[in-house]
């Protein structure tokens, strides 16, 4: 491809004279926006381990009443996009939340789809819409956009989870905005009894609905899932459900997808190259993530992330089954017409 002129071959006389009529010239800059082949991501191969998070937000639970937070979280941040941008990725936003017992994170709904996997503790809820949702830990509970939710907790233990939500595009689009709420009236405890678990095996439907006809994804029922795949015979390829929208068949959320793996003991899987940003976060068990550029340890409650087209292994490194749940910027990026698979190369 051919080298484009650059800034400084033009007259300053000329730049002044674009820049008085806000006015700028695209070959400078057209292989920054169109790189051949491949995006040039921001995004960098990163990883947060729970034991440095825990403590610092333990003691943001003594530094900061939850008053005086409304939501008292540590933001995983992707350095790669500058710290104070709170981004995982382009897309997505993760966050380690803190509820202490009696605790409560007050009513409000915003643009912004949020999802909640819950890391660490017994006895919090989360009301979403009126729906009372248990958090046990590895249950993945949603809270999309324009739904009232608020957090309480009735045990007598921290409860930690990972907030995963497509604040960075909701707010890169000037469409980011949140209304405070009254206290909801609990008037549901779920759907489960009327679609089941919520997962299936991991392919992909393309179906359209709007509505969120579940919103709590037990992990205690996935797991179950996840090992009768595993013992199927008939199953081919990596052992990973994806969760749906259990009434359409289509991804749970409509900008950010989730899905959880199984590795058996020793099983490496080798991921094909996507074009969206991936996270990694295990709910149990060992892995080591293997991108282009790093390789990760990851344990029990360990996050990491992954830029688009990484060429990613994982592998479980221990003879004890290890459960990752994912999430990826797949559903949008669907939508959009701008997603693609490649070959390992
Ligand atoms: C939010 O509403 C929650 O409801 C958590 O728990 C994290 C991060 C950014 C914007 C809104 C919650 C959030 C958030």
């Amino acid at each position: 491809m051919e080298q484009l002129a650059t800034l400084d071959e033009l007259p300053t006389r000329y730049l002044h004279e674009l820049k008085q009529s806000n006015l700028v010239p695209l070959w400078p800059s057209l292989r920054n926006v169109l790189p051949p082949q491949k995006p040039i991501p921001q995004t960098l191969a990163t990883a947060w381990y729970f034991k440095d998070i825990k403590p610092l937000l333990l003691e943001a639970g003594e530094l900061t009443p939850i008053q005086k937070a409304e939501r008292r979280v540590l933001v995983l941040a992707n350095p790669g996009h500058g710290l104070e941008n709170m981004k995982a990725s382009s897309v997505m936003y993760l966050g380690m939340q803190l509820l202490l017992p009696k605790e409560w994170a007050p009513a409000h709904r915003h643009t912004p789809n949020a999802v909640r996997l819950i890391v660490e503790g017994e006895g919090a809820y989360t009301t979403v819409e009126g729906q009372k949702c248990l958090m046990e830990h590895g249950d993945l509970i949603l809270t999309p956009s324009g739904l009232w939710h608020e957090h309480g907790h009735d045990g007598n233990e921290p409860v930690i989870w990972l907030d995963v939500l497509d604040l960075p595009l909701v707010y890169y689009m000037e469409a980011s905005y949140v209304q405070p709420g009254d206290i909801q009236k609990v008037t549901s405890s779920g759907n489960a009894h009327r679609y089941g678990v919520g997962v299936v095996p991991t392919c992909h439907f393309i179906r359209e609905n709007a509505s969120y006809p579940m919103m709590r994804y037990s992990w205690k029922e996935t797991r179950k899932v996840l090992h009768a795949l595993a013992e199927d015979q008939q199953h081919q390829g990596p052992v990973e459900v994806t969760y749906i929208n259990p009434e359409t068949g289509a991804d749970c959320q409509n900008i950010i997808g989730y899905s959880a793996l199984m590795l058996r003991p020793h099983e490496t899987v080798q991921l094909q190259p996507r074009s969206c940003a991936q996270v990694f976060h295990v709910i149990d068990g060992q892995v080591m993530v293997k991108t282009d550029e790093k390789i990760f340890d990851l344990g029990k409650a360990d996050t990491a992330c992954a830029p688009c087209f990484s060429q990613i292994d994982l592998i479980n490194t221990s003879d004890q089954p290890c459960y990752v749940f994912i999430a990826d910027e797949a559903p949008v990026q669907k939508k959009l017409g701008v997603y693609s698979v490649r070959e390992r190369h």
